[in-house]
């Protein structure tokens, strides 16, 4: 699907960045499926009266999710506890009526978050598409209807089960090309005192890390407060609190309600402010944005051919959908990183997107260390460097590429 124009405000974009062509951020695959592979165009443009920052074009969403989708959020133990704390923080958040609340996941996944309610008898209902993940869930007692979400589903939830307390989502919203039918849809199932409360990688952060990754096809959107403002004012609602994340290498979580409901919290002009001194209203951001992306390609190409001149072995660690962008975009292949190791049985076995570089299983890393790992999985380095301790004090070392290309 091409938009020339804005999603949000119907307005023209502009392109500020080009990747090419580019594959399926989780399209892992089999040699027999090479000649079938799928690509899109892979570039981003910015509105600067939405000031919404998104893909020029995504493939449909039947391609990206499925009844094979590649990602379980409960890979990591450390989001796993996150989702915990977030759903505690709904509970406790004062927003839910004391009398049976009633809270809506899109996007649940395998319930990661949603099971937190269930196992406290909340009613709760997850709209998951990708059928493999929500079945998952259901094992966890999780509610869930594998359909996509619309004003019309909306509509039918409001008549079948009666109007919500909360809407959540986390790593979702920015993966929906129909946004403000999704807005539309949250409008009518909120109860007059109902919140959103969703969490998203956030462009402030993108910006200021060069993490230029987080830019693939299931991305449609970076947001930042200033959009979201944008968007929700377009159905008369508005932002009363933001609350920054160290999630997926920077995320913001916007709460937002019906317009006047609620008391607005500082959090919300402060972080508003911040991001016009950052910017990120400005089309100019996005060029200076380009010259590091530029600058972080030509470090790592430079840097993962010297030490294959130096006969170094390197190999990735977690095949993660954003790796998919970097390995593309700087042509990193099998002739530069031997294989890449995860601990997801469907992605292991396969080759990764586009540069075709076997995935296996994690224990292939544990039983035969490399010189040097680039770690694809940046934005989970505490969780991973804490329980790979023994790797670095057998010689390892560990590469990143976010903020910026370096050994440690
Ligand atoms: O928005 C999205 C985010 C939340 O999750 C999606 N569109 C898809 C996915 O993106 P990702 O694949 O870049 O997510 P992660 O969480 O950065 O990476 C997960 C991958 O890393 C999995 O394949 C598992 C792997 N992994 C591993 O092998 N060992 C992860 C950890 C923490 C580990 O220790």
């Amino acid at each position: 699907m091409t938009a020339k124009l804005c999603r949000v405000s119907n307005t023209p974009l502009k392109q500020v960045l080009d990747f090419g062509k580019q594959p399926l951020g989780n399209g892992f695959l089999e040699k027999k499926d090479f000649a079938n592979e799928y690509f899109f165009p892979m570039s981003v443009g910015f509105s600067e009266v939405s000031m919404m920052f998104q893909l020029l074009e995504q493939p449909n969403p039947e391609i990206m999710f499925h009844d094979h989708y590649a990602f379980y959020s409960s890979t990591s133990g450390f989001m796993a506890n996150h989702f915990k704390q977030f759903a505690e923080e709904v509970i406790n958040s004062g927003y839910l009526s004391k009398t049976s609340p009633f809270v809506i996941e899109l996007g649940c996944n395998d319930g990661i978050m949603l099971k937190n309610f269930a196992s406290k008898g909340i009613q709760h209902l997850g709209i998951e598409p990708s059928l493999n993940v929500a079945k998952e869930a259901n094992k966890h007692g999780v509610r869930t209807r594998s359909e996509f979400f619309s004003e019309e589903l909306a509509e039918t939830i409001v008549k079948e089960e009666g109007q919500i307390d909360a809407f959540l989502a986390a790593n979702v919203m920015c993966h929906i090309p129909d946004i403000l039918g999704v807005v539309k849809g949250i409008k009518k199932l909120l109860k007059p005192t109902g919140v959103v409360m969703f969490e998203d990688p956030y462009l402030g952060d993108v910006i200021a890390k060069t993490s230029y990754d987080q830019i693939y096809d299931e991305h449609v959107f970076l947001f930042s407060a200033l959009s979201i403002k944008y968007l929700f004012g377009l159905c008369d609602m508005e932002l009363i609190d933001l609350q920054p994340q160290k999630t997926h290498g920077g995320s913001m979580r916007y709460v937002l309600a019906h317009k006047g409901a609620y008391p607005v919290k500082n959090s919300v002009p402060e972080i508003l402010a911040k991001e016009m001194a950052q910017g990120l209203d400005k089309l100019e951001t996005f060029d200076k944005f380009r010259e590091s992306v530029e600058q972080s390609k030509i470090d790592l190409v430079n840097l993962l051919k010297d030490l294959k001149a130096k006969g170094k072995k390197v190999v990735g660690y977690a095949a993660t959908s954003k790796s998919t962008t970097v390995l593309n975009y700087c042509g990193i292949g099998p002739d530069l990183i031997e294989y890449i190791c995860d601990t997801t049985p469907i992605k292991q076995g396969k080759l990764s997107p586009g540069m075709h570089i076997p995935v296996v299983p994690y224990e292939t890393f544990a039983a035969n260390s490399p010189d040097y790992a680039f770690l694809l999985a940046w934005n989970h380095a505490e969780e991973i460097m804490g329980k790979e301790k023994k790797y670095v004090e057998s010689g390892g070392k560990w590469i990143i590429h976010v903020p910026k290309v370096q050994v440690l």
